[in-house]
């Protein structure tokens, strides 16, 4: 136990009060190394409301920008800072309010191999000082209407009035020289042109990092990035154990079980046009089974569902001749793995299963898409979506991979 909580602590950076050096006196690492003089920072935040798999593709925008400049003799000595996951909106379980490195839930390294990437600790790692000053905090904001005069340009504006919401990931540390407001809409390439107009900068921020889109969506540049967010291997390890023990599989396609991602929460009271109930998902799961898996008989649930929602779809699904398995964390997993871990070991047994119906319109969804697409499945086992019980239920889009 002493053990587990000490590699755990290793895990999570350094709470807000404890300063740099702290940190990396912490570790037994030296912080004496100052930065290279010619090496420059892009810092990002997300809205804090935002989840973590819109900030998958969040990072997916900057880690593209970041690895293209390597192409352009003047960008090259800029590198990408990976914001800490912190004090997440969903993340209920203790701990969640301390700063995580990414290399909690992804393969850092095969980030790096991808684009110029460090972990915030490893910037103050970089660094004499006890602190991080940021040399320009530019705060996007959406253009009031998206589509003036009737077309939607790619454009920026400095802007008189806003507000940072975020808190630096909770780090006191972290300060800021200068904060300018920007209205902003369009490919995030665009941000070149804010950065170039203080071209001695070496560490520059932008908060609402939703807002600039992807240059390129889509695109096999967009995959190769998609390919490099590898899951940290504990995580697969863990995932591909249940897989083999519950759901029968050793294979990386497996054949035995069908998966559903039932996302319920805010969207079972927000979107229910667009969602099932819990009759009709049980319906649903049954006919898609009959109708394209027949021989299949076990079912791996996903869900942010309630428990007693769990038991009664459990029981509805148990009813109709199925076995239902969900991944029930131990209190040792949740400790070990966060509930950011747990989501993405849910995630992983969906994307290997035989046939896969997610829930329209969920960021938690499409992630689990482009894994199964990366993984070689046949599209069609992949792009099926829960209906709501009437209505319309319109095709979920397909975005397929391209090598
Ligand atoms: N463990 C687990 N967590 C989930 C599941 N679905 C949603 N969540 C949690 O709820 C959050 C949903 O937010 P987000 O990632 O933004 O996806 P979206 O809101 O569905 O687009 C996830 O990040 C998870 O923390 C699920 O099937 N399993
Ligand atoms: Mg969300």
């Amino acid at each position: 136990m002493i053990l587990l909580s000490l590699l755990l602590t290793s895990f999570v950076l350094t709470c807000a009060e404890v300063d740099s050096q702290d940190y990396c006196y912490a570790k037994g690492q030296s912080c004496s190394t100052e930065t290279p003089r010619d090496e420059k920072f892009v810092l990002y935040d997300v809205n804090p409301p935002e989840g973590f798999n819109l900030r998958r593709d969040v990072y997916m925008r900057f880690a593209i920008m970041m690895s293209e400049a390597k192409k352009h003799e003047r960008r090259q000595n800029w590198n990408l800072v990976l914001p800490p996951w912190f004090n997440l909106y969903h993340w209920k379980t203790a701990d969640s309010n301390k700063p995580v490195p990414w290399s909690m839930f992804f393969d850092v390294e095969s980030l790096k191999a991808f684009a110029p990437v460090v972990e915030l600790f490893e910037l103050f790692s970089k660094t004499k000082r006890k602190y991080l000053e940021i040399d320009r905090l530019y705060v996007l904001q959406n253009f009031p209407d998206a589509f003036e005069n009737g077309v939607f340009d790619d454009k920026w504006e400095i802007d008189r009035n806003c507000d940072y919401s975020g808190s630096f990931w909770g780090y006191k540390n972290i300060t800021v020289k200068e904060t300018i407001c920007v209205k902003y809409q369009g490919q995030i390439s665009k941000l070149w042109e804010l950065i170039s107009l203080h071209s001695a900068d070496k560490y520059v921020m932008f908060a609402h990092g939703e807002i600039p889109l992807h240059d390129y969506y889509g695109s096999k540049t967009f995959w190769d990035c998609r390919k490099s967010m590898k899951f940290n291997k504990n995580l697969i390890n863990k995932a591909k154990k249940f897989i083999y023990e519950k759901l029968d599989c050793n294979e990386n396609q497996c054949n035995t079980y069908i998966s559903v991602h039932w996302r319920r929460q805010d969207f079972a009271r927000a979107r229910i046009s667009e969602v099932p109930s819990l009759l009709g998902t049980a319906i649903q799961i049954d006919k898609a089974i009959k109708k394209y898996h027949s021989t299949i008989d076990y079912i791996f649930i996903a869900s942010d569902a309630q428990n007693s929602e769990l038991i009664q779809l459990e029981h509805q699904l148990k009813h109709l001749g199925y076995k239902v398995h969900f991944y029930i964390p131990s209190k040792l997993d949740l400790e070990q793995f966060s509930d950011g871990g747990i989501a993405i070991i849910d995630q992983i047994i969906c994307s290997h299963a035989a046939y896969f119906i997610g829930t329209h319109e969920s960021t938690f969804t499409f992630r689990i898409q482009e894994e199964r697409e990366i993984l070689g499945f046949k599209s069609s086992t992949t792009f099926n979506r829960l209906c709501p019980d009437t209505g319309k239920c319109s095709e979920p889009s397909k975005w397929t991979i391209v090598d």
